[in-house]
This record gives structure tokens, sequence and C-alpha cells, in this order.
């Protein structure tokens, strides 16, 4: 009979091309030989290492999909996704650094910048030399981006900037800020500021207990002064942020199947070699159960991921199929990721084990970037026409 991968049960390797299998070897070498043997330490001191970002970007992760004339390395969406899945595999955090850099930062500059400003900041953001952050959430603004509160008032050669955003990955180390707000007419708008701009602060969120290796902040805008040529010219409206976040998401819906996979591999080598009631744990038919489970929900959370890089590549990703796999990737991993722990026993509240770290991390995944109820109610509407957030 074939044989069966049990770790790639429906060969999902064997259906990349040669340049993505020499993308994902990569990406994988790099995260376990040079991100994990960091990531326990950062995640118990709760410090983000900002050499990653520049160790990213050498190896072309930062911007991945982004044209090589602005210093990236111009492969596709599923080459993204891999990339994603094997720096998650290690912590969700260093993810969520680049997941920013790339999608949130460098994709709007691109896709809504002036020429002037794709070649003024996407070089240096590709080699990971500036950090960036994305400014959209704010205290009283969080799944209604479109109630945000974030002004840019128009004054002589350009605009002042009032306001507050909150829980922004990147934003104390950011040297790039992409900040929206909103304009005298109420439309909303996407502005680029720079460290150092005079009413402009990022203090650091202290005591996160999920995501402690990536650093999170607010962004205070004191009447901040950006000249005319700060602003993104080429969009406005909701389309311009969430533009941006079906690139992320995407990203997301690759990069939580990674922590799950962790998760999974953790639960089977130790329910393998723990051993009670004189037996080995896996060899009980319950343990069984959730490690096929877990084999089953990752392999197909993956070929649908698969399927929608495969769509975005040919540039027919519907945004509600980004809702679909963001939803089910973080909601199964997050799942997958409390088994596990529960089946490594008190071992598996130790950070010993990778496996309460994920689980932690999760929770933030669940949450940013939509909700898994939000995605619930955009695949909701998009089935009944009936838009269920509001009214
Ligand atoms: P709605 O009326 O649905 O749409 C307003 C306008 O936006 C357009 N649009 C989209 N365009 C492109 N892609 C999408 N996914 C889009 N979704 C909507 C839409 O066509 C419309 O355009 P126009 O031209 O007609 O004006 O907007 P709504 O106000 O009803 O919003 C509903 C909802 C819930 C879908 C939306 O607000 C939402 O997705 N909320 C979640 C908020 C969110 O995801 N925030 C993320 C913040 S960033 C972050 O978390 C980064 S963490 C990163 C990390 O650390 O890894
Ligand atoms: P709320 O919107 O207040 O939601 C609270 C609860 O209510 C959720 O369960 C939600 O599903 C539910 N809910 C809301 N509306 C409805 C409804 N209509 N029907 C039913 N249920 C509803 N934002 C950025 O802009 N940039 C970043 O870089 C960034 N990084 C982040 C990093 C971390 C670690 C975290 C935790 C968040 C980050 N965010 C960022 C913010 C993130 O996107 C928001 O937290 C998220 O969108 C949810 O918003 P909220 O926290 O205000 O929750």
């Amino acid at each position: 009979k074939p044989p069966f991968a049990w770790e790639d049960p429906l060969l999902l390797d064997e259906t990349l091309s040669e340049e993505e299998r020499m993308i994902q070897d990569t990406a994988r070498a790099y995260c376990q030989e040079r991100l994990a043997p960091r990531v326990t330490e950062a995640f118990r001191a709760e410090t983000f290492d900002p050499t990653i970002m520049t160790e990213m970007g050498d190896l072309g992760f930062l911007g991945p999909t982004l044209p090589e004339a602005f210093g990236c390395a111009g492969v596709n969406y599923v080459a993204y996704g891999l990339i994603a899945r094997e720096i998650e595999r290690v912590d969700s955090g260093y993810r969520s650094a680049m997941s920013v850099q790339s999608s949130l930062v460098m994709y709007p500059i691109y896709a809504y910048g002036s020429d002037e400003q794709r070649r003024h900041y996407l070089p240096p953001l590709a080699r990971g030399e500036w950090i960036g952050c994305f400014g959209l959430t704010e205290p009283d603004s969080g799944s209604d981006p479109g109630s945000l509160r974030t002004r840019a008032h128009a004054v002589e050669g350009g605009w002042r900037l009032n306001g507050t955003k909150m829980w922004i990955t990147n934003a104390p180390v950011a040297d790039v800020f992409v900040v929206w707000a909103k304009t005298d007419d109420g439309v909303i708008r996407g502005f680029i500021l720079e460290k150092g701009m005079p009413g402009l602060s990022a203090p650091k969120i202290e005591g996160k207990f999920s995501l402690r290796a990536s650093i999170t902040g607010e962004i205070v805008m004191n009447d901040v002064f950006v000249p005319q040529s700060a602003l993104l010219p080429g969009v406005s409206g909701l389309k311009g942020p969430f533009g941006c976040l079906n690139r992320a998401r995407f990203g997301i819906a690759w990069g939580a199947l990674g922590a799950a996979e962790a998760c999974w591999h953790a639960a089977r080598d130790y329910t393998l070699e723990r051993r009670q009631f004189d037996r080995p744990l896996a060899a009980n038919q319950l343990i069984q159960a959730k490690l096929a489970t877990m084999q089953t929900e990752i392999t197909l959370g993956l070929h649908a991921c698969l399927r929608v890089g495969r769509l975005m590549d040919e540039n027919r990703a519907a945004p509600e199929m980004i809702s679909l796999i963001k939803r089910n990737s973080c909601g199964k991993a997050l799942d997958i990721a409390r088994a596990a722990r529960d089946m490594l026993g008190g071992n598996g509240i130790s950070d010993a084990f990778p496996v309460i770290r994920h689980m932690l991390n999760l929770e933030a995944v669940n949450t940013y970037e939509g909700t898994y109820d939000i995605h619930t109610l955009i695949l909701g509407r998009a089935m009944t026409g009936l838009n269920a957030f509001s009214g």
C-alpha cells in the first residue's frame, strides 16, 4: 500500500514548487537554529530583540512578496505563508513582528504610496534596519475601526494629527508609523510618521501574558505635524487598512497552524515518552484520539491555506476566503494548544516545553486582526446578506 507520512498526511510538501520548498527549508533552518534558542528567555523577560529584524531582512523575509526593485524578495503568497508558518512554529510574537512589517507597513507604502515614499521607505524596511508599526486600533475603537477618533487636520504645508492608538505591535521600537486617521471631512486616510517627530510617543504596554516576545505599545499623537508628503496618496476609506489586513490575516492563518504543529509534535513526543499505568501515555485511546484530531485539523487547515494562497497568487482571493482561514486556523490552533497543554500534565504549564507559551500567544492571535467572532460575522453576512455587526 502507498506509504503514509504522519507529519504531512496529504503530502502538502509535494504540491509545492522547488522554489517554495527551498524557501520553506531556509526559513525552517533559520527559525530552528537561530530563533528557537532565544525564545524562552525572551518570553520570560518580556523582551523583543530588534536584531531579529535585520536577520529576517538578510534572508528576504520582510515584505517578501514585494518587487526586487525595492530590495524585496519578489516571491509569491504561498512562499509568504510558508515563512509565516515556520516563524510561528517557534513563536507567534516573532511572526507578529514579521507580518506587521511586511503586510501592514511595507505593503501599504508599496500599494498606496508615492514613488518617492516607496523609494525612501521600502529598502531599509526590507533590510530590517527600520522597524515599522501599523496604528488602526484605538482605546475605544477595536472591532469597529470605522469609529476611530484620531484626527488629521489640514494645515498649511501638511497635517496636524491628534489621537491615541492602542495595542500596536512594534510601536515602542518603531522608526516608521503607518497611522490611520480621519481628515476634516471624516474620511479615513493613511499617514507615515517617523520616530522623533515632536508630539509623537509610543509607550510600551507592560504586563502582557501573551506574545511576550513581541513588543506592543500605544501611539500617542499630540499635535504632530506631518508634511503633505506624509499622506499615502493612493487610498481613502476603510478599504485602505483592510487591504493590508487581508494580507496579514492570510499570513496569520498559516502561522497559527505552525504554532499548532509545534504543540501537536510536542504532545506526541511527550506522550510516547511518558509512562503511566505501566505503559506510554500514547498507548491510551483518549490520547490517540486527541493526536488524531490535531493531525486532521492541522492538515485540513494547511491545505485550505495553500488553496487560498494559490488564489491570492492568481489575484482571485476574496476577503471572505481569508476570513474563513484566519478564523479556522486560529480557533483550531487554540483548541490544539489547550489539548496539548493538558496532555503534558503538570509539565504542560512549564516553559521547559513550548506548549504553554504557544497557548498563551494564540489567545492574542485569535483576537487580533479581527476576532474569531468578527470573522464569523463577516462569513455570516456574506452567506445571508444580513449585517449582524450593528443595528
Ligand atoms: P464595511 O462596511 O464592511 O466596509 C467598509 C469599507 O471597507 C471595504 N472592506 C474591505 N476592503 C478590502 N478588504 C476587506 N477585507 C474589506 N472589508 C471591508 C468595504 O468594501 C467598504 O469599502 P467602501 O469603498 O464601500 O467604503 O465595514 P464595517 O465598518 O461594517 O466593518 C465591519 C468589519 C467587522 C468587517 C471590520 O470592521 C473588521 O474587520 N473589524 C476587525 C478589525 C480588525 O481586524 N482590526 C485589526 C487591527 S490591526 C491588528 O490587529 C494587527 S495585529 C498584527 C500582529 O501583531 O501580527
Ligand atoms: P472589542 O472590539 O472591544 O471586542 C471585545 C469582544 O466583543 C470580542 O470578543 C469581540 O469578538 C466581541 N464583539 C465586538 N463586536 C461585536 C459584535 N458586533 N458582535 C458580537 N461580538 C462582538 N491593532 C492595530 O491596529 N495594530 C497592531 O499592530 C495591533 N497589534 C495587536 C497586538 C496585540 C498583542 C493585541 C492583543 C492586539 C493588537 N491590535 C492591533 C488590536 C486588535 O486588532 C484588537 O484587539 C482587535 O481588533 C479587537 O478589538 P478590541 O480589543 O477593541 O476588542
